[in-house]
């Protein structure tokens, strides 16, 4: 099935020069990229995007790591994308990520992972809209 999931390089990817290497792989990989754009998130889409953790312990610095300078979105398509992607980036908490995803070579804590991509093909869709309108 074709998909399409919304990705982003949060401040710390942008300003350590990873965005190049970053898109490389996606695009090597064969994915499309649809839309592509340098965003400062507005709190409103943070709490928005981050729904789900709003009342987690770790939220205020979550919200201020990704409101810390600005993001590097994408919308990436392709067959099987979310998955697809979710394996290229790695688990939550890069310490544990496989070597040759993007936490596992660029990141080494859960709280300072580097990249977001979408987990679902419906949570895709709502953060599509929610950073692109
Ligand atoms: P993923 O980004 O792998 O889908 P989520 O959706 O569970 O992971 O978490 C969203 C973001 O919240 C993570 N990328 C990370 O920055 C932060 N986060 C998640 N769990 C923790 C935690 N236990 N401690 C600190 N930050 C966390």
């Amino acid at each position: 099935m074709i998909e399409q999931s919304l990705v982003f390089i949060k401040p710390d990817g942008v300003s350590r020069g990873l965005v190049g290497e970053v898109l490389s792989r996606f695009e090597k990989r064969g994915l499309t990229l649809l839309k592509l754009e340098m965003q400062v998130l507005t709190e409103a889409l943070v709490d928005g995007h981050y729904a789900e953790h709003v009342a987690r312990s770790f939220y205020p610095e979550l919200k201020s790591y990704v409101m810390s300078g600005p993001v590097v979105v994408m919308v990436l398509v392709g067959e099987n994308a979310i998955g697809a992607i979710r394996k290229m980036v790695g688990v939550t908490n890069s310490a544990e990520a496989d070597a040759g995803t993007i936490r596992g070579d660029f990141a080494l804590t859960t709280a300072y992972n580097i990249i977001h991509a979408s987990d679902s093909v419906e949570s895709g869709q709502r953060e599509i809209k929610n950073f692109f309108g």
